[in-house]
């Protein structure tokens, strides 16, 4: 499957290096390949505030796993790199999100695809945008048109 993109994010125990290693984590994987990366980005946390900022970055990934079969890679490097499931949108290790997965829309208890976020997030649109330039998301529309209605709200690109 190409066209599959991952979201990643870290508040906690060396973001950057957090972000790095589950990229990593992920190529690691037979039946996965990253073909394209971001930048790495900064934001305030969307959700309690009394937690540290955010690192965030989106990778392009041909594979050959079914996207159920892609979650649960996504939650075993989760769990490889300490990630503890405490409060709704609270701090985390690392978090790792299945975006998009081609064309496809699912829609079930354990996976909702294209990821319900995309739109309002500013911390996966813009850097989901810097490689699927021109991407149309399923159910979603045009990357240009829902950049135009997301304000940046304090995002920055990590120099
Ligand atoms: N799930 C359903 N669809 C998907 C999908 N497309 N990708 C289910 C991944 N998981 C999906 O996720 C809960 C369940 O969602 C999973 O078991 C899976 O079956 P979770 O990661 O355990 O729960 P969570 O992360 O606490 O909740 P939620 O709503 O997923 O939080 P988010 O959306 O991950 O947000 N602020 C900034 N600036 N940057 C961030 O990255 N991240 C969060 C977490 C909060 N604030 C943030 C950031
Ligand atoms: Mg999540």
């Amino acid at each position: 499957m190409k066209g599959v993109f991952i979201g990643l994010g870290s508040n906690l125990a060396d973001p950057i290096a957090q972000i790095e290693s589950a990229i990593t984590a992920l190529n690691d994987y037979d039946e996965i390949t990253v073909i394209a990366r971001s930048s790495l980005y900064s934001s305030p946390p969307m959700g309690p505030q009394d937690q540290p900022d955010y690192i965030n970055a989106v990778v392009e990934i041909e594979t050959t796993l079914f996207a159920h079969h892609l979650l649960d890679a996504l939650q075993n490097i989760e769990q490889q790199q300490g990630r503890v499931r405490d409060r709704h949108w609270g701090e985390r290790t690392i978090d790792l999100d299945l975006l998009v997965y081609g064309n496809n829309i699912l829609d079930d208890e354990r996976l909702q695809v294209p990821h319900i976020g995309i739109a309002e997030r500013s911390f996966v649109l813009y850097p989901l945008a810097e490689i699927a330039t021109d991407i149309t998301i399923p159910t979603m529309g045009k990357i240009e048109q829902l950049l135009s209605n997301c304000p940046r709200d304090g995002l920055k690109r990590v120099e």
